[in-house]
């Protein structure tokens, strides 16, 4: 147990120095989830929410603790038992270690530095832990195992500081102010109404999904974009290239495809950046590329339709910046990309590195083999932010919320109470490709009375009343608040 502990340490001490994703614990955590059958990862998002890669690591480190455990009881008596559990883990760390997609040859070394540790120490205090006939020798033990947990700790603590010493903040702080070129007409007043959500989101609460177990940590001096595949020309970008750019400033809002009807997957920013179809114009995109596949620098993938990228209308941007500022770390620094009207996991990659011109027929972004559909426009959808579920409400009542249908413009929104549908005033539109807020004043008798949202879009469809889970293309079905009048 205790020689696990500093073979862990011992790994993730080396990590520091050759980056974050070799550490034998982080990798074997990434594999699990990248192995895990959908259904389970879905499980744990939805039971765990955010707190599902807590819930991950601590499950890794309770299975190697009793794995720990177990080869301490087998070597009871002979070391060979314990040495082979020790053995057959740091063989699962190297697996993991060598099946990161963003680590060069020094990878190897930190679950080589686990595995050499692991076979010491047990060797080292299986040969004092035997003879333990005397209580003296069994306190050194003790007191040797001791030495070794605080080692460890210390190994690993150091290792952690070491990880963070890319200054990833520092190197944000030093690209100051975005200058655009084209910036985004203010908001107008009256884009939101009191009770619903804020027409822009803050920074800070954006909804945040992605596969990171830890954040990718990216300096913008370092980073670089290569624009390869079916073009006539290959490009790189460094970040310097892009900034020197005419920037543009875009009002969109995203939605995540795993959102719940009613959920809280979706915002809006303004964004800063280049427009993508700039990019791909002048690599050149060659007839029969129906695919953008984007990687980001921790190995996620998405696939975009060519059209929707390349499409004006929608104006997808390699973004740099999000509401003023350079992109927050958590949301894609240095850069990423947004499609309007598709949802984030084919499309809005973080720490974006790589984009490459390809088919559907030929590769798969990340969450198709995981069960997800290929293409991912997102559906039209609305919410009711006011009144909540089960409140107690007085007989006159304002009800209000949001409805999006980015790319596709929202044209109606209807609030039915009861199974009678009243007609909702509409906020300023700001942009198809943003969201669009609504309210309707209603009276309700004394009780209890059910009350539903449904929008139709610019195209002329109205939100199907079927519920349909998030797997495989987005959920279906009305928002409905029960709440009681008095
Ligand atoms: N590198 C990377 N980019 C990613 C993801 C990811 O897991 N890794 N998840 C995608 C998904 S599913 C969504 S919904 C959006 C969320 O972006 P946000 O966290 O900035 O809101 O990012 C997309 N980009
Ligand atoms: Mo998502």
């Amino acid at each position: 147990m205790v020689s696990l502990l500093a073979a862990l340490a011992a790994g993730h001490l080396v990590a520091g120095f050759v980056g974050p994703a070799a550490s034998p614990f982080l990798a074997v955590g990434n594999w699990v989830r990248d192995l895990s059958p959908h259904p389970v990862t879905e499980w744990a998002k939805e039971t765990f929410g955010t707190a599902d890669k807590l819930v991950l690591f601590a499950g890794v480190a309770l299975v190697v603790l009793a794995c720990a455990a177990g080869a301490g009881v087998l070597a009871r008596t002979r070391p060979a038992p314990g040495l082979l559990v020790v053995a057959a883990l740091g063989v699962v760390g190297f697996v993991a270690v060598l099946g990161r997609p963003d680590l060069g040859q020094l990878g190897i070394a930190a679950p080589a530095a686990s595995l050499l540790t692991g076979a010491t120490v047990f060797s080292l205090l299986h040969r004092r832990a035997v003879p333990l006939a005397a209580d003296r020798g069994r306190r050194d033990f003790l007191r040797l195992s001791a030495g070794v947990v605080a080692g460890a700790g210390a190994l690993g603590g150091l290792g952690q500081v070491l990880a963070s010493r890319v200054d990833v903040e520092g190197s944000r702080r030093a690209v100051g102010r975005l200058r655009v070129a084209e910036p985004a007409p203010p908001v107008p007043p009256g884009a939101d109404f009191p009770g619903t959500a804020s027409f822009i989101t803050a920074n800070r609460d954006f909804y945040r999904i992605d596969t990171a177990l830890t954040v990718p940590r990216v300096t913008a001096e370092e980073w670089r974009l290569r624009v390869h595949g079916l073009v006539d020309r290959e490009l790189e970008l460094d970040y310097a290239q892009v900034r020197a750019r005419d920037l543009v400033e875009r009002p969109i809002t995203m939605a995540c495809v795993s959102n719940e009807v009613g959920g809280s997957l979706v915002s809006t920013a303004t964004f800063i950046g280049i427009p993508l179809r700039d990019v791909l114009t002048e690599a050149g995109v060659r007839p029969g590329a129906d695919q953008l596949l984007s990687t980001s620098v921790d190995g996620f993938t998405a696939g975009s339709p060519v059209d929707a990228v390349l499409d004006p209308e929608r104006g997808a941007l390699l973004a740099i910046g999000m509401n003023g500022e350079p992109l927050p770390v958590e949301h894609g620094f240095p850069a990423r990309l947004v499609v309007p009207g598709l949802y984030g996991y084919v499309s809005a990659t973080k720490w974006v590195t790589d984009l490459e011109l390809t088919t559907f027929a030929a590769k798969q972004g990340y969450w198709m083999p995981r069960g997800w559909s290929a293409r991912g426009p997102v559906k039209t959808q609305s919410r009711i932010d006011t009144p909540r579920d089960g409140a107690t409400t007085g007989t006159r009542v304002t009800v209000a919320g949001v409805a999006w249908a980015p790319a596709i413009g929202i044209r109606r929104v209807e609030v039915g109470v009861d199974g009678v549908w009243h007609e909702a005033e509409l906020a300023v539109e700001v942009d198809r490709n943003t969201w669009r807020m609504w309210r309707v004043a209603l009276d309700l008798s004394a009780g209890e009375h059910r009350i539903a949202v449904r929008a139709t879009d610019r195209s002329g469809v109205t939100q199907t009343d079927r519920l349909a889970a998030p797997a495989p293309d987005g959920a279906t079905g009305w928002h409905t608040v029960t709440v009681t009048a008095r």
